[in-house]
């Protein structure tokens, strides 16, 4: 039986998310991120803002400099996961094979599942009829022979896309694409490329894998010789950058309330995992920084035994060291969570990792609603849980 994947994106997620939200800002020029005047980058923005050249990981200041006019706002991290627990639980229902690889995209293997749902196509144009009306948003689903074009499809025909490559038309779909779209393609070898006058897909297919091999090494040779035929190639080994992240919020207002400030330490927890499960690092080591409004900075960290596996360990260890070294009452104007001697992880431990996060948040969630009643397949997530807090900066 042909192999049918499915990869789903949900467009401009954080954007959409804080859209959805406050309906006032819908058709305008959302930014997330770091707020304009200090250091920081773009999380990403909405369609509306990408019209100005706002990227993701832009600094703020560029983007700031190309659309004053728009709207600045905080990442609400913990928001965006509930959202993205409700758009992963109804993709759940058309498939027993799926998998999550990041907080707004998934994998679903629909291998014969035509019977059931009807053609892919059909069945995909019901996944985004049925997201948008219960969540609001829309996503662009790539459909193809294997993961690697699957999820190339869902970029080609962004945003509310719906993209077919068909068995037999692989090499035809990648030439529409530049080089540069290869999926986890980096400068560097891109620069490497350019250098050897291979400028376009077809140039690149037409060296054999030897060459390739030669100028590029074994791992990112031999990724890109399949790449470019349309074989799924994996995630390119590229080497991991960083061997600690981190995420910090400065309060606009000095703050010293324990809740405001919880709030904030979970925020940041989950950037933090969520950046830690991006980059396919793990750790066993969390940092807790503040700084008095006074400018005074202390640090204090915590190393386990095991490696850290989700939002929500990292957030009660986080609070753990905030007991022991905040100085209760003294204003705060700063706060970050760190992760630190980061290690790489294969896409498997990745997969675990996630499934335990996302459990974790549920059953959290389940406690505090008592909402476990499933009708119909839909799992009540009331939106009076979701419109949750805004409260922190
Ligand atoms: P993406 O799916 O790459 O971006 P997007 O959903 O905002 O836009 P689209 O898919 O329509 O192109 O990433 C998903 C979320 O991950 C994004 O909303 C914010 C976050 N993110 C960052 O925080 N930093 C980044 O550099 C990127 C690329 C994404
Ligand atoms: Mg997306």
């Amino acid at each position: 039986m042909a192999t049918t994947i499915f990869h789903i994106d949900i467009d401009a997620f954080y954007a959409s998310v804080e859209q959805n939200d406050n309906p006032s800002l819908c058709g305008k020029p959302v930014i997330i991120g770091a707020k304009p005047g200090r250091r920081g980058v773009v999380s990403t923005c909405s369609y509306e803002a990408r019209k100005y050249g706002i990227k993701s990981a832009m600094p703020i200041s560029q983007a700031f400099r190309l659309c004053p006019e728009g709207v600045y706002l905080p990442v609400r991290m913990s928001r965006y996961l509930e959202v993205s627990i409700e758009v992963m639980t109804i993709l759940k229902d058309y498939t027993p094979s799926f998998q999550q690889i990041s907080v707004d995209e998934a994998f679903l293997d629909m291998t014969g599942t035509e019977r059931l749902f009807g053609s892919p196509v059909k069945t995909a144009e019901k996944i985004k009829a049925r997201i948008n009306a219960e969540t609001g948003l829309t996503i662009s689903i790539g459909i193809a022979p294997n993961r690697y074009l699957a999820k190339l499809a869902s970029d080609f025909d962004k945003p509310d896309g719906l993209y077919v490559v068909e068995k037999g038309a692989e090499e035809e779909f990648i030439d529409k694409l530049k080089l540069k779209d290869l999926w986890g393609l980096g400068k560097k070898t891109l620069k490497r490329l350019h250098e050897l006058n291979i400028t376009t897909t077809a140039q690149l297919r037409s060296h054999p894998l030897r060459i390739l091999t030669f100028i590029l090494g074994n791992a990112a040779g031999s990724y890109l010789y399949n790449a470019v035929r349309g074989k799924d190639a994996g995630i390119h080994p590229e080497e991991a950058k960083s061997h600690s992240l981190s995420s910090e919020t400065t309060f606009q207002e000095d703050k010293r309330d324990l809740p405001g400030i919880k709030r904030t330490i979970l925020d940041l927890a989950h950037q933090v995992m969520f950046r830690l499960l991006q980059e396919k690092q793990r750790s066993k080591t969390v940092i807790l920084k503040i700084r008095y409004a006074d400018f005074t900075t202390v640090s204090i960290q915590k190393s386990l035994k095991h490696w850290v596996s989700s939002a929500e360990e990292i957030y009660s260890i986080a609070q753990e060291l905030l007991n022991k070294k905040w100085e209760k009452g003294r204003a705060l104007r700063l706060i970050g969570i760190g992760l630190a001697n980061l290690t790489r992880i294969g896409t498997e431990d990745q997969q675990e990792l996630f499934n335990d996060m996302y459990d974790k948040k549920r059953k959290v969630e389940e406690t505090v609603t008592g909402l476990k009643n499933k009708i119909s397949g839909v799992i009540l997530t009331k939106a009076s849980l979701l419109k949750k807090t805004n409260t922190h900066h």
